[in-house]
């Protein structure tokens, strides 16, 4: 039986791998963080007692700023393949907090390559690193490639830049068998609330059941190649199981702008928008609604503003990917478009918020977490 360790278990890729992998007939272990509450949401359906014997999914107390940590854990579990899709993610924070970003996406990829290193298993551990379309960042060319090159935005971007030549160049040093999937952004029911797809399909949701008013947004011209997580981790998977390593684009080739993620979302919540204005003025009003679906929503009503403090000191305005070598060498094309994976959004996020609408319509106190 194959063992996998992957770092950032708890977070967006980290579960749909963990059920990838799972499913494969992996024996799974993952890194998650002491937190004051329950941090484990998107992985409870799959964790089982741990008492239960014979379990092939493990969880372990970790931090990609501790190396001891990572040594002892990579020691005892000694993986086939280590997934290090960990990392402080958000690129509007990394602004906030540089040099823990850096700790974490930059060196923290080191300690791992160094544990892999330091502990002789250089021959039997295969390492995969998230490594990530922000690296493009002021682009060079478009669509980007594996080839083009990067000029990242953020310190985001720049941390995970080291990450990036760090595991090439472990890969060249040492003959360690270690990767970069360059992933364009992929989204899903389970893409954290503060990210701008499930900002706005979890705004537009709370909006139609009269939770929300107004959805405040930053750079709505911002234009991205967004792919479904799902797709992304098998590649993920499929990356580490050819003959030699080697650095891949994933993406689905198309992209859109924030607007019309906005627009598209509303639409399949029963909303139909117009926007104008411009800049820090621009506005949408709802030109017409289905009240089955949103009985909450008015004609007249602006359910989306500007509000420049989502703008970032310096933006990526636009990416878009060329997964041509992914489609040739691997033969993998993503499976589902952002037309679906948007419906699969707002279908989650209606249904918590009809949810959330019951219980306050029964006199319950219903807080909205809002960013
Ligand atoms: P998430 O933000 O959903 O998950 C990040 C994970 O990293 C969480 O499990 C989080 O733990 C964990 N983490 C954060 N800080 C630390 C730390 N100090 N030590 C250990 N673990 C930590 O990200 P995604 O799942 O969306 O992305 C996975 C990886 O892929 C990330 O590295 C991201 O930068 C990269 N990436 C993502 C893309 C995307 O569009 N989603 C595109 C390209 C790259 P906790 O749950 O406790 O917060
Ligand atoms: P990104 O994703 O920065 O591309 O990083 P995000 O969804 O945060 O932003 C995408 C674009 O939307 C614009 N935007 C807003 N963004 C947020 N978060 N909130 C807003 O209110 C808002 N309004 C407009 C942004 O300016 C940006 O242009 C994601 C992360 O998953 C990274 O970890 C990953 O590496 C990259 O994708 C690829």
């Amino acid at each position: 039986m194959k063992k996998a360790l992957i770092t950032g278990v708890t977070g967006q890729d980290g579960s749909y791998l963990a059920e990838f992998l799972l499913e494969k007939g992996y024996e799974v272990h993952g890194i998650k963080r002491r937190a004051s509450l329950f941090n484990t949401d998107r992985i409870d359906h799959i964790y089982q007692d741990p008492h239960i014997e014979h379990q092939r999914f493990h969880l372990h107390y970790g931090d990609l700023s501790d190396s001891s940590n990572l040594i002892r854990i990579v020691k005892e579990v000694e993986p086939d393949e280590i997934y290090n899709l960990g990392a402080q993610s958000h690129v509007a924070v990394s602004f906030e907090a540089p040099e823990y970003t850096a700790d974490v996406d930059a060196l923290g990829t080191l300690r791992l390559l160094e544990a892999i290193r330091f502990l002789g298993l250089e021959k039997k551990t295969r390492f995969y690193q998230a490594s990530t379309s922000e690296l493009y960042g002021l682009v060079q060319e478009i669509p980007q490639k594996e080839t083009t090159p990067f000029h990242p935005r953020s310190p985001y971007a720049v941390a995970k830049m080291y990450a990036y030549w760090i595991t090439v160049n472990y890969r060249e040093s040492y003959g360690i068998y270690a990767c970069n999937g360059i992933l364009f952004n992929h989204e899903s029911p389970r893409r954290g609330e503060t990210f701008v797809t499930r900002k706005i399909t979890r705004a537009i949701a709370n909006i139609s059941q009269g939770l929300e008013s107004c959805l405040y947004l930053g750079n709505m011209d911002a234009l991205r190649d967004w792919g479904h997580a799902k797709d992304y981790v098998r590649m993920q998977w499929m990356m580490l199981q050819q003959e030699q390593p080697e650095d891949f684009v994933i993406a689905t080739g198309k992209q859109i702008s924030v607007r019309e993620f906005v627009q598209m979302s509303a639409r399949e919540a029963g909303i139909e928008l117009e926007f104008s204005g411009e800049g820090v003025d621009e506005i949408a009003t709802v030109k017409s609604v289905n009240t089955d679906i949103a009985p909450e929503v008015k004609v007249g009503d602006v359910i989306v503003r500007v509000d420049p403090r989502y703008f970032r000191p310096a933006e990526v305005e636009t990416l878009l990917g060329d997964p041509a070598k992914a489609k040739e060498i691997l033969g993998w094309v993503p499976e589902i478009t952002v037309e679906e994976m948007c419906s699969e959004m707002v279908a989650y996020d209606v249904d918590q918020a009809r949810r959330h609408a019951l219980l306050k319509a029964h006199g319950h106190e219903i807080s909205v977490a809002v960013e």
